[in-house]
């Protein structure tokens, strides 16, 4: 059975979601970081970063949230979160913009630090958030038909920029697609256990 390493009312939350979709069974192992439990010799082997969440499957240990999101779905097809040829183009790529774009955006809003869009990799927060609308114009989820592990990941980062902290304006898209996320019954489950 997979491990999942996690903490109330953090990241976490893309992996529980993740993790109640799949409809496996997996143990939970709390990791209080309130209490420095991410900083113990123990967990650092598990992830050096001393974060939130972190995954054991058998010998094998991995932390990033869209990782986890991409293993996952991997390891178990079917829950069909990893959807296959020609899909899994735009999948990956929206995996990867999750902590590669929304993140930085989201700092980005939060300090004011100005940044070369050309240089910066994720250009600047409007650029972010107008791809991402025009991505979710035709919905229900980023990849039309069919809901996919990139959706946790995506939507668990617009949940955080949008309606948790108000980071960042909603939109129409952004609405109607986070209301779709959470009334998934998974959605509904990993937040009553996030929130501890
Ligand atoms: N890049 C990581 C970020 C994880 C992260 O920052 N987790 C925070 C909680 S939201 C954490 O564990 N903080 C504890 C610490 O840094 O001591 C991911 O996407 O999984």
């Amino acid at each position: 059975m997979m491990q999942l390493y996690w903490c109330p009312r953090t990241r976490s939350f893309s992996a529980l979601w993740l993790m109640e979709e799949t409809g496996v069974p997996y143990e939970r192992v709390l990791i209080d970081i309130s209490k420095g439990a991410q900083k113990t010799p123990e967990y650092l082997s598990v992830n050096p970063m001393g974060k939130v969440p972190a995954l054991r499957d058998g010998d094998a240990t991995l932390a990033e949230a869209p990782a986890i999101c991409a293993y996952v779905a991997e390891r178990y097809p079917q829950a069909k979160l990893a959807p296959g040829d020609p899909m899994r183009a735009k999948y990956l790529q929206w995996l990867f913009f999750a902590t590669g774009c929304i993140e930085p955006a989201m700092v980005q809003l939060a300090t004011k630090i100005e940044m070369n869009p050309t240089s910066a990799g994720w250009g600047d927060a409007t650029r972010v958030f107008d791809v991402l609308d025009a991505a979710l114009a035709k919905g229900p989820w980023l990849l039309g038909e069919n809901f996919s592990a990139a959706d946790i990941a995506i939507a668990s980062g617009l949940n955080f920029a949008v309606r948790l902290f108000k980071m960042a304006p909603s939109r129409a898209s952004f609405d109607r697609y986070l209301d779709a996320c959470a009334a998934r019954p998974a959605f509904q489950r990993a937040s009553v256990i996030a929130a501890g």
